[in-house]
């Protein structure tokens, strides 16, 4: 198949996804087609059958633009890369706006091309952009204009239905998957290059939005780190990043806590993680957890949006209501505590990742594609 795919290229879940999946698709034999403002931030050198086109996101001086209109130069390039390409069809992550400039290329290019629009819903878009009352309408026509939608977990599924009712479509979860050869235990003796010698490692990823709560993070390190030696890696940045710096002061944390920024591979340093902290308000999936279970870092999280469909409480991770950091952090205390307890619970999380594995996801793609395209 010939598959354009556009997403944010920027940090975040839909725009990983988005590329390993094209990745993925492109070694399975399929042509793939990135069509967005910017190279993926996982598309990392060349891939045979991977190619990128770049939307302008501004023009010469015009005054009559204040804001560039990028929405229409992407349905634009949307448009020119099908017939040009003779795509099949189009993968658009995140609703809002690809879902309707995705749309919007289909209706141009009737009838000289017909191609078939598939749209993934990755969580904000649902939860909480597209409930805005400025996007309300347009993602609830986008999604029900799709061809085929599909969402990352049950939870964001239902959300869907629940919030934009979307009669006439049949939202498909599929969930999303970790690519096993770069995501898997690291070697022994990988903690060292962190953390001092004898330090417990606790690591987060994200893209610092307050969704994820990131000051709770620093909140549940304080308590282990009272209980015994320990070092916090965080890696990412955004707007709630100062907020948390000032919350590892606040709790004479911050010389055991380290703030790295944003980072294009982070496999060595879930390797090198004895646990994974997620406390986020919602989470439509959670694939930063699924990716640190993937290396053997149980996670330690919030009971919260799809969560609990990657991590069983207990056995190969902890959950706790949104903001029990007290919880939180005496289960982390009493499992790093207790060795047996620690390496069964590791083993279980790297067990339940490999169900999520992008050998077992990735063709489910290509079904629906072939189910849609028929
Ligand atoms: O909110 C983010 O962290 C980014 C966001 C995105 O769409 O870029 O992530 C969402 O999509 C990811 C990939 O499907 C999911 O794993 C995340 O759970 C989801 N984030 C939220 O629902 C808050």
């Amino acid at each position: 198949m010939k598959i354009g795919i556009t997403c944010y290229p920027t940090y975040g879940g839909s725009g990983a996804v988005a590329t390993e999946l094209g990745l993925e698709l492109a070694r399975r034999g399929h042509e793939v087609h990135f069509i967005t403002y910017d190279s993926p931030f996982r598309l990392r050198g060349y891939s045979e059958r991977v190619f990128f086109h770049q939307v302008e996101t501004r023009m010469g001086r015009y005054p009559l633009f204040d804001h560039f209109p990028y929405t229409l130069a992407l349905a634009s390039k949307q448009h020119e890369v099908v017939l040009r390409e003779e795509l099949d069809l189009l993968h658009v992550h995140y609703a809002i706006p690809h879902a309707t400039t995705a749309y919007l290329a289909r209706e141009m290019l009737m009838p000289e091309r017909p191609v078939r629009v598939i749209t993934t819903l990755h969580g904000t878009d649902i939860t909480l952009v597209g409930q805005e009352s400025s996007f309300y309408a347009i993602t609830k026509f986008s999604i029900e204009q799709s061809d085929g939608v599909t969402a990352v977990s049950n939870y964001l599924r239902d959300e869907t239905y629940r919030a934009f009712g979307c009669g006439t479509c049949d939202v498909r979860t599929i969930p999303n998957f970790v690519n096993l050869q770069e995501y898997r235990p690291g070697e022994p003796g990988c903690r060292g290059k962190v953390a001092p010698e004898g330090h417990k490692v606790i690591s987060h990823v994200s893209n610092f939005r307050e969704v994820k709560r990131v000051k709770d993070v620093v909140r549940v390190f304080a308590r282990v780190r009272r209980a015994m030696p320990a070092t916090l890696v965080m890696i990412g940045d955004g707007p709630e990043r100062v907020d948390a710096e000032n919350e590892a002061r606040d709790l004479a944390v911050t010389d055991d806590v380290r703030f790295l920024g944003r980072l294009d591979s982070v496999a060595s340093l879930l390797q090198a993680s004895d646990l994974f902290i997620l406390p986020s308000q919602t989470e439509s999936f959670g694939l930063a957890a699924l990716e640190a279970m993937a290396c053997g870092a149980p996670v330690v999280a919030s009971r919260a949006g799809g969560l609990p469909e990657v991590i069983d409480d207990g056995i190969n991770g902890i959950l706790e209501p949104v903001g029990s950091v007290e919880a939180m952090g005496r289960r982390a205390v009493e499992l790093l505590r207790d060795p047996e307890r620690y390496s069964a619970m590791r083993a279980a999380a790297v067990t339940k990742a490999e169900q999520f594995s992008a050998s077992s996801v990735v063709p489910m793609y290509e079904s629906f594609y072939q189910e849609v395209l028929a």
